[in-house]
């Protein structure tokens, strides 16, 4: 039975065994081990969760449930709703979503002289980008090098990864770092200047750099000042629900509509990138999550029905260390930096069960399976989950080094009586990400011609499993990349013509077809949270 007093009192059990606990060096396990652990613990393995497409490019893929339902939905609009004749936006290259990607894509497209807009349905910086909060990679220390996170990142996501795509993810990463640098993102850094590096689940060198445990929203304040800065237009609040294509097929634009009045707007543009981030907010297998809220998976909707291809769309992150307890925060990123500075995993009996960085999916299985079949997790209101023992950090680095390194975490924890330098935390799994996406090249193309795609809505750059820190790079390397690809297109494609919105018809007979009566529409845009009893 689940009591405050009984969690102090376990609580209370993890500060004995602390220096013990300080002391152990767990081992790290092996191939087999994880394979088998993943197998039986990890959410990715349960086929029930799972639907196979009917319809589209991907017919007889698994994906999860919830999106499969969404892919296979309705369209908010019918062909001829729209009057598409007279664009309310015309542009060279029309960016949807205002994340880390979008705004990465806007000021390269604007760099390479050619005209940009920003769409998105909330306001620019409401994206995942702006919740990371551990770092971001880059091997730019002289013990490292591109090579050796090639190693990781490729390793770490099981060797599924496209390699063009992790060579251009790790190559390219220097450069990200200086050129966030540059614009003004605030790194931790020595006082001579040289930035303070730490290590993340499954990285073999010490490559995480970071602005304290903030990262992406000191990220995405940059990059949202300097699009600002640029005059490049955002239209916020409105979202796309349909790309449009030309006559042959190749993107043209977007229908968009406005979240307030509802009303439909067409916008023109000679290449289109899809930048709308990940679906957490779907709760896939209802878990909760560390996304932002509108984090539903439009981009892979919007995508589909126009014939883009999804690589891995059944994989999907659960970060091992959500808030387990309170209520408040329940799900909200407890970031693997905290794992980094040396805090440890620790079940109910006060015992380190696993060393704290191994990759995400593994660290995840492990919490679970330690909370299921080994019966070791502790009980709260919620559910059962596991310790992280926060003070561990001060007991190893001295005081002051949560308050100096982690300090979100503090504040977080803080505002609801718990004071992480002295209490340990609990923690369970939490939706994070989408390894998977819309498939593409190393230039950011979908195989629809003149559509692009970047950042948490692409798939292919991590494989099955993404290691910390690579999603802020993802973001800002695929992002600027579009940018320069999509805009040295529109360079050289006329103003579309015809525009066509026939493509949802071809989808709605396909689904007819195939015998799928779609319920839902798509795509989502914003999560359903009203009360089920009411
Ligand atoms: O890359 C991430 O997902 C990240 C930095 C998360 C975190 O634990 O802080």
């Amino acid at each position: 039975m689940y009591k405050i007093d009984r969690l102090n009192e376990l609580a209370e059990k993890v500060a004995e065994k602390r220096a013990v606990n300080a002391a152990f060096e767990p081992r790290r396990m092996t191939a087999e081990e994880k394979d088998e652990l993943l197998s039986h613990f990890h959410p990715d393995y349960k086929k029930e969760e799972f639907t196979e497409l009917s319809a589209g490019v991907n017919k007889g893929d698994k994906v999860p449930t919830q999106l499969a339902e969404l892919l296979q939905g309705k369209s908010r609009i019918s062909a001829d709703s729209v009057d598409l004749s007279k664009p309310d936006y015309d542009t060279d290259v029309l960016i949807i979503g205002g994340g880390g990607a979008g705004a990465s894509c806007a000021i390269e497209a604007d760099e390479a002289g050619v005209k940009a807009m920003i769409v998105t349905k909330l306001r620019i910086g409401d994206a995942n980008t702006m919740m990371a909060e551990g770092g971001i990679q880059a091997a730019d220390k002289p013990n490292d090098s591109p090579a050796i996170h090639y190693i990781d990142a490729f390793g770490g996501g099981h060797f599924a990864a496209k390699p063009e795509l992790v060579k251009k993810l790790v190559t390219k990463a220097p450069e990200a770092i200086q050129w966030l640098n540059k614009l003004g993102v605030e790194f931790d850094k020595e006082p001579d200047g040289t930035m303070i590096t730490t290590h993340g689940g499954g990285t073999s060198r010490k490559r995480m750099h970071a602005a304290k445990d903030y990262s992406g929203a000191e990220i995405m304040r940059t990059l949202r000042d300097e699009v600002i800065n640029r005059g490049i237009p955002v239209v916020d609040f409105t979202s796309a629900i349909e790309i449009i294509l030309d006559e042959n097929g190749k993107a043209a634009g977007a229908v968009l509509m406005n979240m307030e009045t509802k009303e439909p707007l067409v916008a023109r543009a000679k290449t289109v990138v899809i930048a709308t981030g990940g679906a957490g907010r779907l709760h896939y297998q209802g878990f909760p999550t560390s996304n932002h809220y509108g984090a539903t998976a439009d981009g892979l909707i919007l995508g589909y029905r126009v014939g883009a291809r999804l690589l891995y769309a059944d994989t999907l992150q659960y970060h091992p260390t959500g808030t387990g307890y309170p209520e408040q925060i329940f799900g909200a990123l407890v970031t693997e930096k905290v794992r980094s500075l040396g805090a440890k995993l620790v079940n109910i009996d006060g015992e380190v069960f696993m060393h704290p960085l191994e990759t995400r999916d593994v660290t995840a299985a492990s919490i679970i399976r330690e909370c299921t079949a080994r019966d070791k997790g502790v009980e709260t209101s919620l559910g059962k989950a596991v310790w992280l023992d926060t003070p561990m950090i001060e007991y190893i680095h001295g005081e002051g080094t949560i308050e100096k390194r982690i300090p979100a975490m503090l504040r977080m924890f803080g505002k609801y009586g718990i004071d992480i330098r002295k209490e340990p935390i609990l923690v369970y799994p939490t939706l994070h990400y989408q390894n998977g996406g819309l498939d593409i090249t190393d230039d950011c193309a979908t195989v629809v011609e003149n559509l692009y795609a970047a950042g948490e809505v692409a798939g292919g750059i991590h494989g099955r499993n993404r290691l910390m820190g690579n999603s802020l790079l993802d973001v800002i390397v695929f992002g600027r990349n579009a940018g320069i690809y999509a805009a040295a297109k529109a360079k050289e494609t006329p103003v579309p013509e015809k525009l066509t919105l026939e493509h949802i018809e071809k989808f709605n007979k396909e689904l007819e077809e195939c015998g799928i009566s779609a319920e839902v529409e798509s795509p989502l845009l914003l999560p359903h949270y009203a009360r089920k009893d009411k």
